[in-house]
């Protein structure tokens, strides 16, 4: 049986349309979710659309449609953004969904069942933005001269029949649990920032709201909604099929990975983990919390109208350079600035030169040369041996830790060492003085490029399927165990075409 890995992305509110930020967090789960497929794991990666609450109900009033239908057209922009972008997900999870109602309202249930769920009152401040409550001391006034919570979202006081979670009496043991489990949160910096905040008395939270109805009804008082975020969290169970623990997909449970911006922190290390300790479930292994995108050093707003849609960027750059560049850019857990020139440097320098022309260069000379096909291996220079050895397994150990451009920086080492290596052996000497060499170094040169090509398959499955192809690896010899099996000498392979063309920037 292989091992399980269950991998999510937050679900995305649909309140407007989608930008690089929700691009960066689909296409990060996505090269984990192929990773983990390509060594030996069944994978189950849940992606998909956070459908209530305030700030969804209020978009759609804004476009003069039904909460119901808004939300039906914006969440077919995130399918699609999936698609564009070569995600893999496994399923598309929405929260109107009424397998999604019967979920949230089982957790509801089983909450007050265990006696963690009581009635009061709400008083305080709430920021329909964020879709959160905010203490008094966390507020500060903007130039405006409005209210605004730390992020910056407008904040408005409610007062309103309430139901609270008693969040407050499972502080002990979320926090003796983050102390056992080192890997729950990471980067270091974001538990660090989780572990500050459980020093202070954890309050009860409030779940239910009675001043809209944009929501799951709480059952047994329909005069209230459930919380948003209590509704939304539940996605990663409904997907699996709960509250049926018989369900094929439960199997999954407790998720691998959450992965998210460091925006939704708390929600998926404090609210999650305590929903879950309360109702009786074991808690996901891991929350990873990424950085936030500017864009050309400014955050990204519809007032400033620099959005950067993904599409588009897509349709100029391919989908593979703009995945490649998200996550090489920036470490990973870091913020990080888009900027184009940025984008296209990567591509021209790192896509185009080094690891196309390392491509190009052996591949044609190949062609030319070695009568295309598979040289001979033999006793060429051990150079890149230890490369040819070592990159799964660094890879592998990168991506366990959501390090991406670690990765990423480890297989261009190789790369650059690899052109440093044509250039040294010069196989275009070799061809007049001692051809039994040219081969081997050939041969050298196409194994490295087979492991290169091989670990890059996630980040850029497109551009690396066609160079596997050239490289003469069959359909069946593409994941990380058949690395072992060597291409065949002899192996015909394709005439090589240019993978990565240099981008030029039009002079119009
Ligand atoms: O928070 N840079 O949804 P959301 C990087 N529905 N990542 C960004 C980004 C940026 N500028 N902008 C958005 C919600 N993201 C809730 C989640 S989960 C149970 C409910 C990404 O539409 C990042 O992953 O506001 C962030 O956490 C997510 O989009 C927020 O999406």
């Amino acid at each position: 049986m292989k091992p399980l890995y269950y991998v999510t992305t937050p679900i995305f509110y649909v309140n407007g349309a989608p930008h690089i930020g929700h691009a960066y967090t689909m296409i990060a789960a996505d090269v984990l979710a192929r990773f983990k497929r390509l060594d030996g794991y069944e994978v189950y990666f849940l992606t998909g659309t956070d459908e209530h609450g305030q700030k969804v109900e209020k978009a759609a009033q804004d476009a003069g449609l039904s909460p119901q239908a808004f939300t039906d057209q914006i969440s077919t922009n995130f399918a699609e953004l999936a698609a564009q972008m070569n995600i893999t997900h496994d399923q598309f999870i929405r929260t109107t969904e009424a397998r999604h109602r019967v979920a949230s309202q089982a957790i509801w249930n089983k909450l007050q069942a265990n006696g963690h769920i009581y009635l009061g009152g709400y008083e305080g401040w709430y920021a329909i933005r964020d879709e959160a409550f905010y203490d008094e001391s966390e507020l500060s006034t903007n130039a405006a001269g409005q209210r605004v919570a730390p992020t910056g979202a407008p904040v408005e006081f409610v007062t309103e029949p309430s139901y609270f979670f008693r969040m407050s009496a499972f502080q002990e043991q979320l926090i003796a649990h983050i102390h056992a489990n080192p890997d729950f949160i990471g980067p270091v910096a974001r538990r660090n920032e989780v572990l500050g905040f459980l020093k202070e008395p954890l309050r009860d939270l409030s779940i239910s709201r009675t001043s809209f109805k944009w929501g799951v009804p709480v059952p047994g008082d329909e005069a209230h909604v459930m919380y948003v975020w209590l509704d939304a969290l539940t996605n990663y169970i409904t997907a699996l099929g709960y509250p049926d623990e018989n369900a094929e997909l439960w199997k999954f449970w407790p998720a691998d990975l959450h992965l998210v911006g460091k925006d939704i922190i708390r929600f998926h290390t404090v609210y999650w983990p305590t929903m879950l300790m309360a109702a009786g479930l074991p808690v996901p292994k891991r929350v990873f919390a990424h950085g936030w995108w500017t864009v050309e050093g400014e955050k990204m707003s519809k007032s400033v109208g620099n959005v950067i849609d993904p599409a588009e960027l897509a349709h100029v750059f391919s989908v593979d350079a703009i995945r490649y560049f998200l996550l090489r850019e920036i470490t990973f857990g870091s913020d990080g600035d888009y900027s184009r020139a940025a984008l296209i440097r990567r591509l021209n320098v790192e896509l185009a030169n080094d690891l196309g022309n390392l491509a190009q260069r052996t591949l044609s000379f190949i062609a030319k040369n070695a009568g295309g096909v598979m040289p001979v291996r033999g006793k060429a220079d051990a150079t890149l041996d230890g490369f040819i050895a070592a990159l799964p397994g660094q890879v592998r150990e990168a991506i366990d830790r959501q390090g991406f451009n670690d990765a990423l920086e480890t297989i261009w080492v190789a790369i650059r060492a690899g052109n440093a290596y044509i250039d040294q052996q010069a196989p275009w000497t070799l061809r007049k003085t001692d051809l039994v060499q040219m081969e081997a170094v050939l041969a050298k040169l196409v194994d490295l490029l087979r492991v290169v090509a091989t670990l890059l398959q996630p980040f850029m499955p497109e551009s690396m399927a066609k160079m596997l192809d050239q490289l003469g690896v069959s359909d069946d010899a593409r994941d990380i165990a058949t690395l072992l099996v060597p291409i065949a000498s002899g192996t015909v392979l394709p005439p090589p075409a240019g993978v990565f063309p240099r981008f030029v920037e039009d002079a119009a």
